[in-house]
């Protein structure tokens, strides 16, 4: 089975979340309104649909980067930022995504099949979602956090719609390297092509494949020439298109004749079991007639008196020169909707409406010696290093919040087990710290999440110390850090 592989790296990213706001609400003689800022909107999805209208991956290699929307920041007055705009990318059935290690993450099967490319980032909460009853008015809010941005290969195998089948030296090769991007060996001895060839052939919205076979001569059914083993090869195309040589110089050969041997060979041809019965044998196969070479004064001559001939036969012919280019437009048009109609006949799966995800994000907190930092530790692990990407350092009481987040998963306890000393470079997601233990601070060794806010609005007896805990216990940013 002659299998065409149509591939191409594709370039996603999805929207970044926006962020989430700090906001104070402000009434008339309520001078201490409570925080009221809106969180940040989802970026959007980079999304694969399978549409069983697409045949070919022929629009992503025209475009192959694409980008979701963006997330809206969130406002005061608790209104949440607009969700980014997702974007559709329409594949056909049979889709095979790969990573770019080739890894395989998914087999796209069946119509309205879904798969979730790359997922927008989520957006940053704003300053009244972060109230809790410890951090009464959070002078704060949290950063949307970046799409995932993903290179992705996809790969379809598919099986011709149109086989060119002909004596050798008819013109096949010459032919499909005029219709489509294929460029097969052409040479003026009888059997040059030795294995297929598939191109890829547009004719207004509709794309199909064609393949270009080994030429058949008299008596391929016995094994001549190069017999019929490569019929299989057009097996499963919808379509023939028989190529006929009308400029040929051998006296016993005229067009009919040629057409007739071929078909006899056909209709030894049993194939394998594996051919799907809604298209029938070979020989049931619906057919046209390509007269080839034109461009010859007595080839066109030749081809105009056959017409008449094939109509009576109930077959249509095209005059074509692969050469000159003359007749192509008609003949790939015909190709098309003949292609197109087949298409039609064969009953589509019902839409599946399968949702597909990439595997959920390790949620494991790995902790390691930094190689190259004597004394340091890294931190690994999905949540620290989104958390840290969802903080802004400038700002002391985010950076309090960041530390109880990680304190509470176990970071701080990991990070004591493995050695760490008070201090230590501990590095997350490319932002390094000085590691405080809470247990500096503390006289209790138990870790106690608290406030550490500075704004005035907090309960006085919740803020007493916080100065001086939040200049002990925060994670400064290390001045040599980018930003
Ligand atoms: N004048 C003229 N010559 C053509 C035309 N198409 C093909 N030829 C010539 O015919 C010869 C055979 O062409 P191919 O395309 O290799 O034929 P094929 O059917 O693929 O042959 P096999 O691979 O051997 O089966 C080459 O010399 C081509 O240049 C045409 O439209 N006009
Ligand atoms: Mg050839």
């Amino acid at each position: 089975m002659s299998s065409f592989i149509d591939r191409v790296m594709l370039h996603v990213a999805a929207g970044d979340g926006g962020h989430g706001c700090a906001s104070i609400h402000r009434e008339k003689f309520k001078p201490l309104g409570g925080p009221d800022g809106g969180n940040g909107g989802r970026g959007g999805d980079v999304v694969l649909v399978v549409d069983a209208g697409v045949h070919t991956l022929l629009d992503f290699h025209h475009h192959p980067h694409q980008r979701a929307g963006n997330g809206r920041p969130g406002q005061g007055s608790n209104r949440s930022g607009a969700t980014g705009d997702d974007v559709i990318l329409r594949v056909p059935d049979g889709t095979v995504v790969q990573a770019k290690n080739g890894a395989e993450l998914v087999d796209l099967v069946g119509e309205g099949t879904r798969y979730v490319l790359a997922t927008g980032g989520q957006g940053g909460l704003g300053n009244a979602a972060l109230v809790s009853r410890r951090r009464k008015a959070p002078g704060f809010a949290l950063f949307g956090e970046p799409g995932q941005e993903i290179d992705a290969v996809l790969e379809l195998k598919s099986v011709a719609d149109v086989g060119l089948i002909g004596f050798p030296s008819a013109g096949k090769s010459s032919l499909i390297a005029s219709i489509s991007a294929a460029r097969p060996k052409v040479a003026d001895y009888p059997f040059t092509t030795l294995v297929p060839n598939l191109g890829v052939v547009a004719a207004g919205d509709s794309t199909f494949i064609v393949a270009d076979v080994p030429g058949l001569i008299p008596g391929a059914a016995s094994g001549k020439g190069l017999g019929l083993e490569f019929l299989r090869h057009v097996e499963r195309c919808a379509v023939l298109a028989h190529v006929v040589d009308c400029a040929t110089a051998e006296h016993d050969r005229d067009p009919l004749a040629d057409l007739d041997a071929v078909e006899v060979e056909l209709a030894q041809y049993t194939g394998s079991a594996a051919v799907d019965d809604r298209l029938g044998s070979l020989a049931e196969r619906p057919r046209i007639v390509v007269l080839n070479k034109a461009d010859v004064p007595d080839a066109r001559e030749i081809a105009e008196m056959v017409l008449p001939d094939l109509r009576a036969r109930g077959l249509a012919g095209y005059i074509v020169s692969a050469v000159s280019h003359e007749g192509l437009d008609e003949l790939r048009y015909a190709l098309a909707a003949r292609v197109e109609h087949a298409r039609a006949d064969r009953p589509r799966a019902a839409p599946t409406r399968i949702v597909l995800r990439p595997p959920p994000a390790d949620e494991a907190i790995v902790v390691e010696p930094d190689p190259r930092v004597e004394g340091g530790f890294l931190v690994h692990g999905a949540k620290p290093e989104r958390w840290v990407r969802q903080t802004d350092f400038a700002n002391d009481e985010a950076v309090g919040y960041l530390g109880d987040r990680l304190a509470r998963i176990g970071v701080e306890a990991q990070l004591a087990a493995s050695g760490a000393m008070s201090g230590a470079p501990v590095r997350i997601g490319g932002v390094t710290f000085d590691w405080r233990p809470s247990s500096d601070l503390d006289s209790d060794a138990a870790y106690l999440p608290g406030p550490r806010g500075t704004d005035e609005r907090v309960a006085p007896s919740d803020r007493r110390g916080a100065a001086e805990r939040l200049a002990a216990k925060r994670a400064r940013r290390r001045p040599d850090e980018p930003a």
